[in-house]
Parts: structure tokens; C-alpha cells; sequence
């Protein structure tokens, strides 16, 4: 891998992140290389999903897509958090219209055993880190590349629903039937995760993302059992090693912000439903705050998203602060909608 990059002319991101002054507010969108953009259905065609994941060429090429459309301030590399089951041996395919599913999810505690653990992440995950440091020279500069990884709850949950559900009632009831070895499926992943994230900057991420898109599904005492000890050892683990600005995503999980705010991250994201002034306020002024635009709201009229992108940036205020949408831009979004928003943050 070439670690010499060509030099970054846009910081922004990375200001915010640290507190530092931007001129305008950046702004880059979750899903942002997918499925609303004809370019990545083009190339999707001829590949299966995970292929895309495990070709640097490929993956390169989606995440340089979004980027090469619009005036965003970061690319974030094309993959799944899914890849990181995937690594632990577990079988996940992509199925079209239906998403992610596990042909042998995990039942009892028993099937732990059918983890391969501990695992070598340049082994199982290299070609993540082949695909970052080749963007990273793709990129030639432009903007900021952001690494990331689905947070241990999140992962966990998706290893024993399956795939998608409404209720996370299998995954829930292994938090209280088998609390012990829920803990023990979570720092495998947790230590995972850590290396995962770690190999993503020495490749050439410069930011980091968190997910925890199940945080929604937590009661706040389950989420301070769970979730939030492995969410501060990520965070704690990541950056003895690297420093680079890192941001935790809790989808859902409003009740969990003040928590949130002393785990080490720079960055919070808000998903659409909660209000900018009450986001700011309780995860305090020392983090910056990302989101928060309904993801719906791509759907009105381009002058209705500029006037709720302005809004929104008026609200959260343009400091100390990454505008994205609440949650990953829908498939059936039209490309020009999701120009109106960047415009409207830009311009506010
Ligand atoms: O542009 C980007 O954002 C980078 C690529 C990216 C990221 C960051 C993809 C590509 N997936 C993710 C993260 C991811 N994957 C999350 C966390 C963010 C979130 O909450 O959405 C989650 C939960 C997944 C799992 C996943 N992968 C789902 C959700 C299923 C469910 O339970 O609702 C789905 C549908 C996917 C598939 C997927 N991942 C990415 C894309 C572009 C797609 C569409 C796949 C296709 O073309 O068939």
C-alpha cells in the first residue's frame, strides 16, 4: 500500500470535527454511494454486493461516484458493516428487495463455538483496507475519506435476527436470558471492530464512523449495559493507536446522548427526530453535532429542501457542526433533490 496522499484541499470536515472554524458548513450524506444514483444500479448489475465489497476496483469506483456528482465534503468508503460477521465466518448474503440475511444465524449460546475467533483483520478484512487506500489516491485530495464500522449491539443483533426485523426480540432475548454470553458475542466484536477500524486509518481513513442503527430498539438500561461500554472501548481502544476524528452514530437512541457525550467521540450523529436546539444542547459544546434532516424531506419540491436545509443549518447553528440526513438516503431519491440539499447547506 502507498501511504504517501495527494494533499487534502478540502478540510472542512475535519475542522468541524475538532472544534475549529469552517467557512461553510460541510456536508456529506449517509447511503451517499447507493442506490439512488443510476451509475451505482449500473454497476450493480453485473456484480453481487459483497463481490462490490471485496473488489478494491469496484468499491473505489462507488465511492467515488457520489463524489464526482456533487459538492460533497467527505467520502465515505463503499462497504457494509456486515462485512464484519462475514469475517467472523458467518455466511451473509445480499438478497435483492429484501436486504441482508444470514443463511445460519445464531440461535443459543452454544453456536458462539461457530465462531471463528480470534481472526486476523488483514487477513479477513484486507481488501477493505486495499479499497480505502486506493480511494485515497482516486480521491486525488478532493475531500476527506471516512472509514467506519456497525458498533458490537448492532452487529450482534443482526448475527441473531438474521437480517432485518421489527422487533429485535430474538436479539433482545439473549440480553436477558443469556446476559453473560450476550457480553462475550459483544467484546469479540468489540476487539474485532477496534483492529477493523484501526487497519481503516493506516490504510488512509481519515475519519471514522460508528453505527449503532439498533440503538433504537435498547431501553436506556440495556443500552448502558450493552451498548455503551463497548461504544467508549471502540472510541478509548482506537485512538491509543490512531488519531483521527470519530463519530458515533446512535440511531434512535436519544435518551442515550448525555451518556454519549463523555465516551471520547468528537462527533454525535442525530437521526430527524429529535429537534436541532435540544441535540446541541444535551450533547453539549464540546462535540459536534451531525444531522438531522428527514430523509423524506428529499422528496418535496428542490425549494422546499433548500428552505428546510437552511433551516435545519440556521437551528443547529454553522459552527461545530456536519449537516447530514437523519438517517441513509433512500433508494428512490432523484439525485437532483439530494444537489438542492447540499446547495441549501452550502448557501445557508
Ligand atoms: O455510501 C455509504 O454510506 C457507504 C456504504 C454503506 C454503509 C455506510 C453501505 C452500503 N451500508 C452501510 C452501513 C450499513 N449497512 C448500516 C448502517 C447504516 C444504517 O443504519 O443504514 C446498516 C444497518 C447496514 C445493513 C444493510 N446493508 C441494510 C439494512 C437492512 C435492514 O435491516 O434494514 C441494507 C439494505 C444493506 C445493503 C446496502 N448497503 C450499502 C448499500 C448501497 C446497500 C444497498 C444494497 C443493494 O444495492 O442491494
Amino acid at each position: 500500500m502507498d501511504l504517501i496522499f495527494p494533499q487534502l484541499k478540502n478540510d472542512r470536515i475535519l475542522r468541524a470535527a475538532r472544534g475549529e472554524e469552517t467557512d461553510k458548513v460541510p456536508v456529506w450524506v449517509m447511503r451517499q454511494a447507493g442506490r439512488y444514483l443510476p451509475e451505482f444500479r449500473a454497476t450493480r448489475v453485473n456484480h453481487d454486493f459483497f463481490s462490490m465489497c471485496r473488489t478494491p476496483e469496484v468499491a473505489c469506483e462507488i465511492t467515488l461516484q457520489p463524489i464526482r456528482r456533487f459538492p460533497l465534503d467527505a467520502a465515505i468508503i463503499f462497504s457494509d458493516i456486515l462485512v464484519v460477521p462475514q469475517a467472523l465466518g458467518m455466511e451473509v448474503l445480499m438478497k435483492a428487495g429484501e436486504g441482508p440475511v444470514f443463511t445460519s444465524p445464531l440461535v443459543t449460546p452454544e453456536d458462539l463455538n461457530m465462531l471463528e475467533t480470534p481472526i486476523n483483520v488483514d487477513d479477513k478484512l484486507g481488501y477493505v483496507f486495499k479499497a480505502i487506500n486506493l480511494t485515497r489516491h482516486k480521491l486525488e485530495g478532493k475531500v476527506p475519506l471516512i472509514g467506519f464500522a456497525g458498533a458490537p449491539w448492532t452487529l450482534m443483533s443482526y448475527m441473531i435476527e438474521g437480517g432485518g426485523s421489527k422487533t429485535m426480540s430474538k436479539s433482545k432475548a439473549w440480553l436477558y436470558r443469556y446476559p453473560a454470553e450476550s457480553h462475550k458475542l459483544l467484546q469479540i466484536l468489540t476487539d474485532v471492530i477496534v483492529d477493523f477500524l484501526v487497519g481503516q486509518v493506516k490504510a488512509g481513513a481519515q475519519m471514522l464512523q460508528v453505527f449503532e442503527s439498533h440503538a433504537e430498539y435498547l431501553s436506556p438500561d440495556l443500552f448502558t449495559q450493552f451498548a455503551l461500554p463497548y461504544i467508549k472501548q471502540i472510541q478509548e481502544r482506537v485512538r491509543a493507536k490512531v488519531d483521527v476524528p470519530m463519530c458515533i452514530f446512535p440511531k434512535g437512541g436519544h435518551f442515550s446522548l448525555e451518556q454519549l457525550s463523555s465516551t471520547g467521540y468528537d462527533i454525535i450523529g442525530l437521526d430527524w427526530t429529535i429537534k436541532p436546539e435540544e441535540g446541541r444542547q444535551r450533547v453539549g459544546p464540546n462535540i459536534t453535532v451531525q444531522g438531522n434532516m428527514d430523509p423524506c424531506a428529499l422528496y418535496g419540491t428542490k425549494e422546499s429542501i433548500e428552505v428546510i436545509a437552511k433551516n435545519m443549518v440556521h437551528r443547529f447553528g454553522s459552527q461545530r457542526y456536519i449537516a447530514n440526513l437523519g438517517h441513509g438516503i433512500y433508494p428512490d431519491v432523484d439525485p437532483e433533490h439530494l444537489a438542492a440539499f447540499i446547495d441549501g447547506v452550502h448557501d445557508a
